[in-house]
């Protein structure tokens, strides 16, 4: 019952924030910048971020909530139930291209994600997850993940991440990149993730991202039997930074044995 309550509000908030953020549009932008020259916040998502946190204190008093923009509670651990909110995923694109953006929230009971919400805004599709029910687009059941090749696979890969650099060897990425079908970059870690779970994408590799960006597509991938992990192939942690793959089965082990074992990831 409790869970029914939490996914009937969930919803109901995600599709009024959404409605916020489409109304925000006729008044000026604040923008700001956060950790890096490129990473932005805007006015936006900090209220969106505030909006949930005002909505779940007051009817889940008893919930906690881990936000990117920083409004919710600090966490150490993920014990009790805890939502993990990213207001506005791909910001960037929020700002330049007012589209391509997500809504993403994970609800998670003891560290076992429990429901998963990703709202493309602009384009009006609500996947939405619950652990053990399946996973659905508007209401509608997503298919099973099927085994896929290297050869025949679509991945979601920010190009940034096949450059030279110091941290990781990027011949390992660029050589996937040259046997894959094709690439894909969308700006946006939960509609890239989201991406994989409707089978638009065959997987989706990042080399740093945040709890927020990965809660709800965890719950998401899960029911359509796919598989996540870091580029070491260990679980994802949701209390601090990750590498990233999102993957159909199949082409999950391929890339782990034909491709990332020698990188120091
Ligand atoms: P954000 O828009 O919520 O910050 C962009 O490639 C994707 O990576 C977005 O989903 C973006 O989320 C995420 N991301 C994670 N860490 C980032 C960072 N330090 N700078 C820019 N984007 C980041
Ligand atoms: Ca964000």
């Amino acid at each position: 019952m409790k869970w029914v309550e939490i996914d009937t509000h969930a919803r109901k908030w995600i599709k009024e924030a959404g409605e916020r953020i489409k109304e925000s549009f006729v008044t000026p932008l604040d923008i700001q910048v956060k950790s890096h020259p490129n990473d932005f916040v805007t006015n936006i998502d900090k209220e969106t971020e505030r909006f949930f946190i005002e909505k779940i204190r007051k009817k889940f008093p008893g919930h906690r909530i881990l936000g990117e923009e920083g409004y919710g509670n600090r966490l150490n651990d993920l014990d009790g139930i805890v939502w993990i909110i990213d207001p506005i995923d791909g910001t960037t694109n929020f700002i330049h291209q007012r589209r391509n953006f997500a809504v993403s929230i994970g609800i998670y009971e003891n560290g076992i994600g429990k429901m998963g919400f990703i709202y493309d805004v602009m384009n009006n599709e609500l996947f939405h997850a619950a652990k053990g029910q399946g996973a659905f687009l508007n209401g509608r059941a997503l298919e099973r993940l099927e085994r896929v090749r290297v050869s025949e696979a679509i991945i979601g890969l920010n190009a940034a991440w096949i450059l030279a650099n110091r941290r990781f060897d990027a011949t390992i990425l660029r050589d996937l990149v040259r046997d894959v079908r094709g690439t894909r970059s969308y700006g946006s870690a939960a509609i890239e993730i989201a991406s994989v779970c409707a089978g638009r994408l065959d997987a989706y590799l990042s080399l740093r991202l945040s709890p927020w960006d990965i809660a709800a597509g965890l719950v998401l991938l899960g029911e359509v039997g796919g598989i996540a992990s870091n580029l070491r192939g260990e679980p994802l942690s949701l209390l601090q930074q990750n590498t990233v793959i999102f993957s159909k089965p199949g082409l999950y082990e391929d890339v782990f044995r034909d491709y990332l074992q020698e990188g120091r990831w």
